[in-house]
């Protein structure tokens, strides 16, 4: 599926380190380098029947700070990021507002699609909605019913008798992987099963081996959409989809998977289950996590209805820079409730940078600066130049250490406030790394 154009990024003159997250498998923050020249980057992507609300906008924008560092930093990114275009919720409010479940996915990713881009957020190298790769899914549920790690349980509702619902057998493949039930959320078992109960799971579901596993592939059921397999005719589960789509496009043991906190568990626990299921091997060194945006009170969700959307605030004139501003002064780990004075404060400091940056008129050229370590540019040019580049260093080490953004953003303060001259190497820095162009 196509995606959206991205950004153009300018490149910056020197090193750049190797961006270290936080890895919820290890609960430490670990350098994310990628493999032979390229990281490898899964992140999920909605489920479109209310998009783009400033949750998910927060999440894409940490993981495009990640992807922009690598890219500072010399590697190939090669980022993959799903569409949840057949699912329960989806289903559901399409058929409570009457619409075709094809048309509101199609109308929701189209408008995530042009936020994203607003946002100048970089595209995917592959964008993939869950309806372009049913046959690979029920495909991988065969080979993992082939392999036994998988079984089937008794539908008495399924539209054709006898067809049976597939499930993923979690103890199986604890004993036959190196995977094993908390080894990317390290949750307790009383927190899997209320979460499992909470985040789309069945622990009560009749025949199943144990309250956590998880479906495979949900054989069809009267007036739901269904596509044929070797598993019978249905369509597939949640977490196989992340798991299939992941490995096809970046492969085995990629370097960062990434998403909301909300997806912790069982999503992303099952992902890596049925990847390694599947291949053998690790499915990601990294699981790297965002905090949840609230809203009124509680957490921004499409479910509750508490939302606001980028939309909406392009639509009311807001600019896109104020509103990556906004998400970006906050860390993408912590939890936080948006209010309006996010974007009073941002508009503010968007307002003052840009000020310093056009009033200055004294830009100095990036090629020019990058000399300045050999003493080659003279007079008030050669010192906003050395200053500019000892900013550089400083932003690109706040941002490596777990992707600190309020820290990056608070140095940036501190130059515009003090600078009598903006080189252009500042601009670019900022274009860079944050995604936000100063000048035109
Ligand atoms: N389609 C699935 C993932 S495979 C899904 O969770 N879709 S979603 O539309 O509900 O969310 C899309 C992304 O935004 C996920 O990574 C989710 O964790 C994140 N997200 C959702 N709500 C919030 C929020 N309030 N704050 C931060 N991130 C959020
Ligand atoms: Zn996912």
């Amino acid at each position: 599926m196509h995606s959206w154009t991205s950004p153009d990024i300018p490149l910056l003159p020197g090193q750049a380190p190797t961006p270290r997250l936080f890895n919820q498998a290890s609960g430490e923050i670990e350098p994310a380098p990628g493999t032979g020249g390229t990281a490898g980057l899964y992140v999920c992507g909605i489920t479109p029947y209310d998009a783009t609300h400033l949750g998910h906008a927060s999440t894409y924008l940490a993981f495009d700070t990640l992807n922009r560092l690598w890219r500072d930093a010399g590697l190939t990114v090669d980022y993959a990021q799903n569409v949840t275009d057949v699912d329960d919720p989806l289903l559901e409010r399409a058929t409570a507002t009457g619409v075709n479940w094809r048309e509101l996915a199609a109308s929701q990713t189209d408008l995530f699609r042009g936020d994203m881009e607003a946002l100048r957020v970089i595209a995917p190298t592959s964008y993939v909605a869950v309806t372009e790769v049913v046959d690979e899914i029920g495909a991988a549920a065969a080979q993992l019913v082939e392999a036994g790690f998988a079984y089937t349980v008794p539908t008495p509702d399924a539209l054709q008798r006898g067809a049976e619902d597939v499930y993923f057998d979690a103890a199986h493949a604890e004993s036959a992987t190196s995977w094993f039930l908390g080894m990317e959320s390290r949750y307790d078992h009383a927190t899997m099963l209320e979460l499992f109960a909470q985040r789309g799971g069945d622990p009560d579901r009749a025949g199943k081996r144990d309250a956590l596993d998880p479906l495979l592939w949900r054989v069809a059921r009267e007036g739901e959409p269904e596509w044929p397999s070797a598993v019978g005719s249905g369509r597939p589960g949640w977490h196989i989809e992340c798991a299939v789509i992941a490995l096809k496009c970046v492969g085995e043991n990629f370097a960062v998977q990434g998403g909301g906190a909300d997806l912790i568990f069982p999503h992303h626990e099952f992902s890596a289950a049925h990847a390694t299921a599947l291949t053998g091997q690790p499915f990601a060194s990294i699981h790297a996590h965002t905090g949840m945006v609230a809203y009124q009170g509680e957490k921004m969700s499409k479910s509750l209805g508490n939302l606001v959307l980028v939309s909406r605030l392009r639509a009311a004139g807001v600019d896109v820079r104020v509103i990556r501003l906004a998400l970006l002064a906050h860390h993408y780990r912590s939890d936080w409730e948006y209010t309006d004075a996010d974007l009073a404060l941002a508009s503010d400091r968007l307002a003052r940078w840009s000020a310093a940056a056009q009033d200055a008129g004294t830009a100095v050229p990036a090629d020019a600066e990058a000399g300045t370590a050999a003493g080659t540019v003279a007079g008030t040019g050669a010192v906003a130049g050395a200053a500019a580049l000892t900013l550089l260093g400083s932003l690109r080490a706040a941002l490596a250490a777990d992707l600190d953004t309020p820290a990056a953003l608070a140095l940036l303060d501190g130059w515009f406030a003090a600078a009598d001259a903006v080189p252009a190497l500042v601009v670019d820095a900022v274009d860079a790394l944050l995604g936000i162009r100063l000048t035109d």
